[in-house]
């Protein structure tokens, strides 16, 4: 049943007893609460609250073993589909600037956001890593609790992006359909999809729970976690390109303001720039060994509300309803 660890291109080297650790990955995974109901995906198994893919599951346990936080490095956390591709692409670009303003020479030409900013839980620990050299930049899925100690305790930055959870629900099922294959126009059932989201049982689900996490974090340590609103980021870009350069320690100079600087990464990392670019049209990104995912599927709309083309008057209540109750008395809001 855990055919999946047999096929791993995890790299155990660094553990003190590789056979041991894989022992009690495989024992974690036999044992953790299991939902076979994405039929078109993965199952995913619940870990310390969250549901994973097997995958990320199995790097998110070596993450939690072995990952040592540099004071520097700086990691891009959010759920899926919550704007991760653009996040990744914007603090990429604020923080190789003189590279990324050089068409000659930017590597956002050359390579897809994620390929730039590579996954904490799947890609540090392949055999072959793809950490872009020397970057401190690197992103994650995980929930906060979920976190490798070492990124709590050392003085390393975290940026979090959250998203309006109609949207994120709506872009998550696009996703899942998309990488359930090469099956023209098919798409799993939205009704399914929305009582398993609604339920928590979807990627890093419950979503509320990750983004709560986060949330309380960042106002507990506001200058270890800068917290970010999609929406927010859409509506004035400007504003926060400049919050989150100064964040990770690249501000704007007065003169990079006045030769357009900021508008220039505003304009490269713009969904409709990154979605015509060639690299993010063609080739693919292996999420896991079974399922990869063509690029061109992480550029679908990148709009605020599209929910409203997808959902129903009722299924909007009842996630508004969810978001209500989850966020009370917290302070955080999604109007
Ligand atoms: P991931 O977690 O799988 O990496 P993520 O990048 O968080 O996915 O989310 C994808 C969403 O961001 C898509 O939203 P949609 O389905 O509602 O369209 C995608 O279109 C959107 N997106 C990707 N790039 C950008 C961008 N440059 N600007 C705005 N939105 C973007």
């Amino acid at each position: 049943m855990n055919a999946f660890l047999h096929e791993s291109s995890f790299n155990y080297e660094r553990c003190c007893d590789p056979e041991n650790t894989k022992k009690k990955f495989k024992e974690i995974i036999r044992t953790a609460p299991r939902n076979s109901d994405w039929t078109a995906f993965t199952d995913l198994f619940q870990y310390e609250g969250f549901w994973h893919s097997p995958r990320f599951l199995e790097g998110t346990l070596l993450a939690q073993e072995l990952f040592q936080a540099r004071p520097c490095d700086i990691i891009l956390c959010s759920a899926p589909k919550t704007g991760t591709t653009w996040l990744k692409a914007l603090t990429f670009a604020i923080m190789n600037r003189a590279l990324c303003l050089d068409d000659s020479k930017n590597p956002l030409l050359l390579a897809t956001p994620h390929e730039c900013v590579p996954y904490l839980e799947v890609d540090i620990f392949q055999n072959k890593p793809n950490r872009y050299p020397d970057s401190p930049l690197l992103a994650t899925h995980l929930s906060f609790d979920s976190l490798p100690n070492s990124v709590v305790d050392s003085d390393c930055k975290l940026v979090y992006i959250c998203r309006d959870p109609k949207d994120v629900f709506v872009s998550l099922w696009h996703f899942i359909g998309n990488v359930r294959a090469k099956e023209e126009g098919y798409l799993f059932p939205l009704e399914k999809a929305f009582e398993l989201f609604c339920q928590g049982a979807s990627l890093n689900g419950p979503y509320w729970d990750h983004v709560l996490g986060y949330w309380k974090a960042s106002l507990e340590f506001p200058k270890k976690i800068l917290f970010l609103k999609y929406e927010d980021l859409k509506r004035e870009t400007e504003f926060y390109l400049e919050r989150l350069a100064e964040f990770v320690g690249h501000p704007f100079s007065a003169s990079e303001r006045r030769e357009g600087a900021v508008e220039k990464i505003m304009q490269l990392c713009s969904f409709q720039n990154l979605s015509k670019l060639e690299v993010n049209k063609t080739g693919e990104y292996a999420i896991f060994s079974s399922v990869v995912v063509e690029n061109s599927k992480y550029f679908r709309k990148g709009e605020v509300g599209d929910w409203k083309n997808c959902l129903t008057g009722e299924m909007k209540d009842r996630i508004d309803g969810i978001t209500e109750e989850k966020l009370r008395g917290s302070g955080l809001t999604f109007d």
